[in-house]
Order: C-alpha cells, then sequence, then structure tokens
C-alpha cells in the first residue's frame, strides 16, 4: 500500500460530503473510508483479476449472496482495523459507531446465501481463481417490523444512499434477449478481499437497464407512460431478491431473473475465454468450471448449449461435451417445495429457442435411457420436461458432472432418497461437502475479545488462516484459560444486553443462560417446538412457585416468507408468549424471551458471541445442514439439538459428553410414524394438553385472526397423515428433558468452559476454509495462484 488511512481517509471524506472531515456526519465518514480502502486494494484487486482470467477459473452462479457489512470485514482482513480507528478518531469520530452506518448488503434469504458469502470469502484467503456471479438486486431481502407482534415488511433500499463497494463497469455490460424485451446487464464489482493475502477477488453482480433510458419518440409524442413502462419493465428484473426459502412465486419474473444473470455471465466467460485461446470453444472446459448453487442457475446450462451452437458455431455433440465437464451441482434440501419446475409455457414466452434446447436434451435424454434399458416409468419419472413441466433440478443432475450434498447426512439421504434414479445411474457423480462458515467473520470480526484468547493459547493469528490448529489445544490447557473463556462470555453477554435494551427496549440478565435459536422461520425448523417449552415452563412455575429453575433468556431472531401465513402465525405467538413471560412479575425474574427484529448478518455478529446454548431442533431429515449450528459452535454456544444436517457431525467431532442430543433419528422416523398418533401426546404427555389448550383458550391472544387455532389444528386435527408432520408433539418429552438438564448443568460452570473449550477447538473441521479447499481439490481442479 503506497499510503496509510490516516492521509487517505480525511480526503476521500471530504470529497464525499463537501466540508472538512470534522465537521462531516458518520454516514460521510463511513462513505469517506470506505472509498479509502477501496483505494487501497484497487491495483491489487485489477492484477488478480488479470492473472485469474488467464487460467482456469471456477465461476460461482447464485442467485443469492448474503454478503452483511463490508468494511470492517475488510478492515479485518487487510490489518487495518486500528489504522482506521486513529485516522477517524483524529478528526473526532468513533469507529465502531461509523461502523454501525452501513447497510448490510442482503442480497440472499437466509442459510444458502449466506454460505455463498463464506465461500467468496474462503476462496479469497485461499487464493483460489474463483468469482462469484449474481443479481444486484436494488432492494434486498425485506426489513421486517413487528406491528403488535405481527411481522410487517417493508423495502431495503440498501444502496440509495451510495455504496462504495460496488464498482460499476460500463465497459464489461452485455445484452441479454427475451422473446418480449432486450436489455442491457451492466456488471457492479465488489472487492473480495483475503485474510494475510493480497489477492482480491471478485464478486460480479449484473443490474438490468434499458437499451435506450427511455424512448423519445414516444416521449416526444405525448406517450409518457408508454415511455416509462418498458424502462420500469426492464428495471423489474433486477428491482427485488425475491423472499421465498424453499417455495417460489412471481414464476415468469423470477425466471426472468435467473435467465439474465445466467445469460450475461456466460456471454463474459466466452469472451474471456476467447481473449485468452482463441475463437475454437472446444476447450471450454479446460479453462472453466461453474458450480450451481441449487436449482436457481440451471438455465446456465440451456443458455450455454444455445452460445455454443448459434453464437460460436459448435455442433450439438461438441458443446454438449462441453457443458457435461463445466457444471457442478450443489443440492441444498430435500423438501420437494424446493425442487423448481416451471411451465414450458413461461420458457416459450421469454425465450422458444432456450425451450428448444431445453426439448432436445430431452429428446436425448429419453433416448439414452431407453438404451440403457430403463423401463418408461422411470424415463418419464426422470425426464427434463414431463407434462408440460421443465425440472431444474433433473436438467442439473443430467448434465452436471458432480452433483454435491452439504452434509453428511443430506448426501446419504439424496443418494437413498430424493436423486436415487440418478445415483443408480451415475454414482460417481455424487459426493458429499459438508458446508463450512469462514471464521473471519464468525470469530475473528465478531468475537474480538475470545480472539484474543485464541492468539494467546496457540501463540499467534495463524488459526484464522486454519481453523483447524486449534485442535491441538483441546487438551492440556489450565483453569486459566477455561477462567479467560468464562470472563470473555460474561462480556460478551454484557454488551449483547445493552444492544438488545436499546434495540428491543427489553431488559435481560448476563448471569441468565442464553439459549438462542436464529434461523428463517420454517415449520421444519421447529421454532414452535421451543416455543411450546417456554409455554410449559411458564406453566410449571406458576404451578409450583417453589420450582427451582435456572435463571434463562430465550432468545429468537426469524423473517417468514410474506406469504407463508402459518409461519407468521408461529411469529406472533413467540411475541405472545414473550409478553406473557415478560410481564409477569414473577416468572420475569427468571425468564425472558426476546424477539429480536429484523434478523439478518449484522444482528447474528451481535447475537452469536453471547450465546450459551445453540437450538439446531430441526426435524430429524429435514435440515440438509445448517450453518448457524457452526457458528455457535465456534464461539462457544453448547449444541442443543437433533441428529440432523451437520449437528451429526458437530457431535462425532465434540462427542456425547460435549453436546445435547435429543428426539428421533432419521432412521428411526419412519418406523414411528406408523403407529404416531398426536392425540395420545397431547393426552398423555405431561404438560402438553395444557400447552395446546392455551392456545385457544383465551390465554394467548391472536388478535382475532384464527392463527393460533390453526397452529394447533396443524398438530393435533389435520387429517390422519398430515397432522404434526414435523414431529413436534412426538419429539416434545425429549427436548425439554434434555433442555432441562442442559440449563441445569450450566450451574457447574468449570465443567461447562470444559465443554465449551472442547467445542472451539474441534470446530476447525467447519471453516469454509475446509469444504473450500475440498470443493478446489475434488471437483474445481483448481491452484492457488497468488499475486
Ligand atoms: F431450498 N437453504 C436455504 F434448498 O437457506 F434451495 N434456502 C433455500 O432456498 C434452500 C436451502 C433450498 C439452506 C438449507 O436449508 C440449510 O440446511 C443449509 O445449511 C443452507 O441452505 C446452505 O447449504
Amino acid at each position: 500500500m503506497t499510503q496509510n488511512l490516516a492521509s487517505t481517509v480525511p480526503s476521500q471524506v471530504r470529497a464525499v460530503s463537501g466540508r472538512p472531515a470534522e465537521a462531516s456526519t458518520r454516514m460521510e465518514v463511513w462513505q469517506g473510508l470506505s472509498a479509502a480502502v477501496v483505494d487501497a486494494i484497487a491495483n491489487d484487486w485489477h492484477a488478480t483479476d488479470e492473472r485469474y482470467r488467464a487460467g482456469r477459473m471456477e465461476h460461482y452462479f447464485s442467485a443469492e449472496f448474503l454478503m452483511g457489512r463490508a468494511l470492517l470485514n475488510n478492515l479485518t482482513n487487510l490489518g487495518l482495523v486500528d489504522e482506521a480507528q486513529k485516522a477517524v478518531g483524529a478528526f473526532g469520530h468513533n469507529l465502531s459507531d461509523v461502523l454501525e452506518q452501513e447497510p448490510d448488503a442482503a442480497l440472499g434469504n437466509g442459510g444458502l446465501g449466506r454460505l455463498a458469502a463464506c465461500f467468496l470469502d474462503s476462496c479469497a484467503t485461499l487464493d483460489l481463481p474463483v468469482n462469484g456471479y449474481g443479481i444486484l438486486y436494488r432492494y434486498g431481502l425485506f426489513k421486517q417490523l413487528f406491528d403488535d407482534g405481527f411481522q410487517t415488511e417493508h423495502p431495503d433500499a440498501w444502496m440509495e444512499e451510495g455504496y462504495p463497494f460496488v464498482i460499476r463497469r460500463e465497459e464489461a455490460q452485455r445484452i441479454v434477449r427475451y422473446q418480449d424485451l432486450t436489455v442491457r446487464a451492466v456488471p457492479h464489482d465488489m472487492p473480495i478481499t483475503g485474510y494475510g493475502t493480497r489477492n482480491v477477488n471478485t464478486l460480479r453482480l449484473w443490474k438490468a437497464e434499458p437499451m435506450e433510458e427511455f424512448d423519445y419518440e414516444a416521449f416526444n409524442s405525448q406517450r409518457f407512460t408508454d415511455a416509462i413502462v418498458e424502462r420500469e419493465r426492464t428495471a423489474d428484473i433486477s428491482r427485488v431478491l425475491y423472499p421465498n426459502d424453499t417455495t417460489y412465486e412471481g414464476k415468469v419474473l423470477r425466471v426472468r431473473q435467473q435467465y439474465f444473470f445466467c445469460s450475461a455471465s456466460l456471454q463474459e466467460i466466452i469472451d474471456t475465454y476467447i481473449a485468452h485461446h482463441g475463437e475454437d470453444l472446444r476447450g471450454f472446459s479446460t479453462y472453466n468450471a461453474i458450480q450451481l448453487n441449487d436449482t436457481h442457475p440451471v438455465l446456465a446450462i440451456p443458455e450455454l448449449m444455445r452460445l455454443l451452437m448459434d453464437e460460436h458455431d459448435l455442433g450439438w455433440e461438441e458443446a454438449w461435451a462441453e457443458v457435461v465437464t463445466t457444471f457442478a451441482y450443489t443440492n441444498h434440501t430435500v423438501l420437494a417445495e424446493a425442487l423448481e419446475t416451471w411451465e414450458v409455457s413461461i420458457f416459450e414466452r421469454l425465450f422458444p429457442r432456450v425451450l428448444e434446447i431445453v426439448y432436445e436434451i430431452d429428446r436425448r435424454f429419453r433416448q439414452d435411457m431407453r438404451e440403457r434399458g430403463l423401463d418408461e416409468d422411470t424415463i418419464a419419472y426422470m425426464a427434463p420436461v414431463q407434462d408440460g413441466v421443465v425440472r431444474m433440478a433433473w436438467i442439473a443432475c443430467y448434465a452436471a458432472y458432480s452433483i454435491n450434498g452439504v452434509a453428511a447426512i443430506h448426501t446419504e439421504i439424496i443418494k437413498r432418497d430424493t436423486l436415487k434414479e440418478w445415483y443408480a445411474l451415475w454414482p460417481e457423480r455424487f459426493n458429499n461437502k459438508t458446508n463450512g462458515v469462514t471464521p473471519r467473520r464468525w470469530l475473528r470480526q465478531c468475537n474480538p475479545r475470545l480472539s484474543a484468547v485464541l492468539d494467546d493459547v496457540v501463540g499467534n493469528d495463524s488459526w484464522v488462516r486454519d481453523l483447524s490448529v486449534l485442535s491441538r489445544f483441546t487438551d492440556g490447557v489450565g483453569d486459566e484459560v477455561l477462567d479467560r473463556l468464562a470472563e470473555v462470555k460474561r462480556a460478551n453477554k454484557a454488551d449483547f444486553a445493552a444492544w438488545v435494551l436499546e434495540r428491543e427496549g427489553v431488559e435481560i440478565d448476563p448471569e441468565a443462560v442464553f439459549d438462542v435459536q436464529i434461523k428463517r422461520l420454517h415449520e421444519y425448523k421447529r421454532q414452535l417446538l421451543n416455543a411450546l417449552y417456554i409455554l410449559d415452563l411458564y406453566f410449571r412455575m406458576k404451578e409450583d412457585p417453589s420450582l427451582e429453575v435456572p435463571k434463562r433468556v430465550f432468545v429468537f431472531g426469524a423473517k417468514a416468507a410474506p406469504g407463508y401465513v402459518r409461519a407468521k402465525a408461529i411469529i406472533k405467538l413467540i411475541n405472545t408468549i414473550a409478553e406473557l413471560v415478560n410481564n409477569d412479575p414473577v416468572v420475569s425474574r427468571t425468564l425472558k424471551v426476546v424477539f429480536i427484529h429484523n434478523y439478518n448478518v449484522s444482528p447474528a455478529e451481535h447475537i452469536i458471541p453471547a450465546a450459551d446454548v445453540s437450538e439446531q431442533i430441526s426435524m430429524a431429515g429435514k435440515e440438509a445442514s445448517g450453518t448457524s449450528n457452526m457458528k455457535f459452535m465456534m464461539n462457544g454456544a453448547l449444541t442443543l439439538g437433533t441428529l440432523d444436517g451437520a449437528n451429526v457431525e458437530i457431535l462425532d467431532q465434540v462427542g456425547e459428553d460435549n453436546a445435547y442430543i435429543f428426539g428421533a433419528t432419521e432412521d428411526e422416523l419412519p418406523v414411528l410414524r406408523e403407529t404416531y398418533d398426536p392425540r395420545q401426546a397431547y393426552e398423555n404427555v405431561p404438560g402438553l394438553k395444557r400447552v395446546l389448550d392455551a392456545l385457544i383458550d383465551g390465554t394467548l391472544d391472536d388478535r382475532g385472526t384464527g392463527g393460533f387455532a390453526d397452529i394447533r389444528r396443524s398438530l393435533l386435527e389435520a387429517s390422519y397423515e398430515s397432522a404434526d408432520v414435523y414431529y413436534v408433539l412426538g419429539d416434545f418429552a425429549a427436548y425439554r428433558e434434555a433442555k432441562d438438564r442442559m440449563a441445569a448443568d450450566y450451574a457447574d460452570q468449570r465443567a461447562w468452559q470444559r465443554k465449551v473449550w472442547v467445542n472451539i477447538t474441534g470446530s476447525g473441521r467447519f471453516s469454509s476454509d475446509r469444504t473450500i479447499s475440498d470443493y478446489a481439490h475434488e471437483v474445481w481442479k483448481i491452484e492457488p495462484e497468488s499475486v
């Protein structure tokens, strides 16, 4: 770096605000400091890009990148935190206040989008030639407010005040053609810095713009609306992130979005290939691999066929040979609702040529399968197009050279059930890549106190780039380290308590056990099980005031898809229980319930370092992996969970004494289901009748919406096969036992901190650096390239 921040920041701030740095607002200081960071990395960023483009690259295609805030992440990676503190301090500002000005780039819904963001961080840190490709949504995931405990949704115009970390690349624009509309795709690049490296990778986000700003002729002939309508139709494409996690609506626009970023990205990748390797595209897959983050970018498969054949003169066989050696597909769920299918009529309307190619893929697939001797029913089941519907996951499975699940148990389930027909044909394509999270953001940056302890124990900060070094220190640390862990957690909890008081107006006691469930609201994740436990505990305490109950704070954070009525009723239920508990003069001395509104990446950075208990309680077999489980583990919270997703591997790592595992397992459930009767659980499991009746007897008020009665009905009164599909009542007794025992165990702080230490030092496997180096070696076949 040529200049230091002390000299560049004041001038950048002045350029933003048009006044002296001392007289600038915090927001202007955030803008100026961020611009100074971009200035500091610009040369390295350019050099990295040139270097990568000349060799083999991996391109990570994802409709979602849940980036969160960028400034502190970049300062941390570049080792510039102290310098930035001094630079803004010199004109009277405080760095942490400045950092709080930054909006979250919430261009994702939840785990899938955040995974993509963690992966980019690891690729940069490992010097891997990988770029991300997605959409520059003008509105990210909606902002959540509570109105009388009900979720309301509000637009998130995250870059409207200016955002220095996206750079518009006018010169690199591409044209994307639909049958009914032609648009410009203008790339906007975000720099992705790594920790302890000069490499700077790129996240390229495409924005849709009209071919002409507006139609002058229409405007001049007084047809003002015509001129504007066309412009808005284009802007619609990158206007808003779909807030549906696992189910989808707004189909035509969604398909338009998917095609938009796939086509623009492929055009660019092909142009880069030609610039370095010439016009013969038959070597395309020698230099390029593309990872498809779920089915959202699967249109890239027929679109690459189209580009290679129609624009670059390859024959079908030649083009297909490139396609089947280029794409790798990651599956993130076993929920059938999430496997995208689109009506043929949508493709017909938007891009008939792509549809034609899809039909040809389908025809060849059927022929191929017949030659292999598959029966007609199986062929119809597996075919890319059937009954007027295009099945994106089936196209991916047919064309991809690699198909992976995101945790060991999940990969076994897709091989055994979800994708078994493809596994039978191509077992060699299937592999597991257990998810991971970046220890830069999720430990080094969000938990500086614990990081200082780790620096001392290890003797340096090497753990930040290689988290597995921590396992060398699991045994043999003395009580001083365990005492320091307890102090760190207490200080983090005190900070969090102040944050909660300011943000939610609820007072919580740092001495209490902090028990946290933060994730999207979905029935399979079973926030309801947690809520019923709290309500039951409340009743137990009312019934027996002498009952010894450890002090507890129950923390929730969750957004529900706006159209998911029952999930929204569960949010209202938790808020109503919170009101009941927090306003009870006796119970509230022991229990508090806090629902953090607008849960997002930066709230998570405040919450996770303060947690004692990590709630991972999905019905076994339904959570593909989970990633908050890993973040909690790294920060010294103990898992209270089912044998689901990556919980299974966390348990393998720490052992039964260091995690609290309960409930029916994935292989037990089918047998249990045969005789399961939720009515019987309601009558016989102590406490259940009381909590379920509280949903309808006036104890809890849903303001006449009927939401609470619907929740109760979903557990008890739906038709026999569909009552309590997520086994909430079936697991209730086991959950209560484990959670009570856990809270009691907290009293022995020495023993608790020992478990905490085993978790922290055992979390190396859950660094996304491990995940990414596995992808790099086993799937992408790329090597580090350092600038
Ligand atoms: F349905 N996941 C998500 F598979 O956050 F597409 N959004 C989604 O739309 C889907 C999955 C989809 C999550 C999984 O639920 C979670 O278990 C996993 O850890 C995460 O993706 C990253 O793999």
